[in-house]
């Protein structure tokens, strides 16, 4: 061989160990993914953990299935992160979970002293008792800023307006580089159907229906609607359930003006069932509403069938409030032509709740 070829070649093969040398080293990622540690990590002080990645309370599909998606993400960039959850899980989550092969995170009900990663919540209202105690480094959200949260050092606040906080998740594995597992993303997918039913709410963004593509073939689901309607039909069989069990399945609390006001979400298969659950959930609202120590309580109830929903009101002002916030009311109730979701029911609401309690003197 001509001395010219021989050091072509050397430079060839110099060059290929060059290539690939760096990507080797990155378990379990593709050739040419390196891990990209985000630089904002570098201001917070992680410590040795453990680290509790922890959703609201009552927790959803989404504080838990994307708690358990995050907290794996922080591990694989050094961090060490455990999911927790706030209380029992609903049958939906169990469904989802179960599918996936995933153990229920433990339970942690007190976050004083611990170090804390807060998802899909930003108020103390809303969190695990505690949490006014807790060293706060990370909230990761997809609400309005209702927060009384304070951290004591400067926390990585990501809050994005779309569907589901799995679909930031979901962003953040893409900038660190992150190859995401089937499991992994099949919990991903799970928290963004619930939230967004399907991908048909009104909260739902391309970024979220960028994301369920994704995610869809990497959590290997053939058929995303029969997965979301499977998972649904676990959640509104409301097996072995109280009345009050299904009232406060979804449920969340408010505050305005020093009116305090629930909202609960509650779903059906069909507009039959709609109708019965109504029924019901309504008499035990009526019997028990003196008990819950609120001034007013909204139940949403929509069926999957046709997609339209009712809004029970009770407690005085309550029904006058939601006709001045909605259109159709027949008698306590607001009929809603399309459904829509709990945040933007508080968003019509919560001014209507203001205006009145102005006129009580509030
Ligand atoms: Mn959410």
């Amino acid at each position: 061989m001509k001395k010219q070829h021989q050091s072509v070649l050397l430079y060839c093969v110099l060059f290929l160990i060059w290539f690939f040398i760096p990507y080797t080293s990155v378990e379990g990622a593709d050739r040419n993914d390196k891990i990209n540690y985000p630089a904002y990590m570098q201001g917070i002080d992680y410590g040795n953990g453990p680290i509790y990645v922890i959703g609201h309370r009552p927790p959803d599909s989404d504080s838990v299935c994307t708690a358990i998606a995050y907290a794996n993400l922080k591990r694989k960039l050094g961090i060490n992160a455990e999911a927790r959850i706030t209380s029992a899980i609903n049958a939906e989550t169990a469904y989802a979970l179960k599918y996936f092969d995933f153990q229920e995170p433990p339970l942690l009900d007190n976050a004083a002293s611990k170090n804390i990663i807060l998802v899909d919540h930003n108020s103390f209202a809303q969190a695990v008792s505690g949490m006014d105690k807790a060293n706060i480094l990370e909230i990761i959200d997809h609400h309005n800023f209702i927060g009384d949260v304070k951290t004591a050092a400067p926390a990585y606040y990501r809050n994005l307006p779309i569907g589901c906080t799995s679909t930031i998740v979901w962003l953040e594995y893409r900038e660190a580089n992150v190859p995401i597992e089937k499991g992994m993303a099949g919990m991903m997918l799970s928290a963004i159907l619930s939230d967004t039913d399907n991908l048909q709410s009104t909260t739902t963004t391309d970024l979220d229906r960028q994301a369920a593509a994704d995610l869809v073939k990497k959590a290997n689901v053939k058929d995303r609607t029969a997965y979301f309607l499977a998972m649904e039909e676990e959640f509104a069989a409301y097996r072995n359930m109280s009345d009050k069990d299904v009232f406060y399945s979804d449920y969340k609390e408010f505050t305005v003006n020093g009116i305090s006001y629930g909202c609960a979400t509650v779903v059906a298969l069909t507009p039959e069932k709609r109708q019965a659950l109504e029924q019901r959930l309504g008499d035990w609202v009526m019997k028990n509403f003196n008990t819950q120590k609120m001034d007013m309580l909204f139940l949403k109830i929509h069926d999957l069938e046709t997609y339209s929903a009712t809004i029970s009101c009770y407690g005085p002002g309550s029904v006058g409030c939601a006709a001045k916030a909605f259109a159709t009311v027949d008698g306590n109730k607001i009929i809603l032509g399309k459904n829509i979701s709990r945040k933007k029911v508080v968003r019509l609401l919560q001014p209507q709740i203001e205006k009145w309690a102005a006129t009580q003197g509030k």
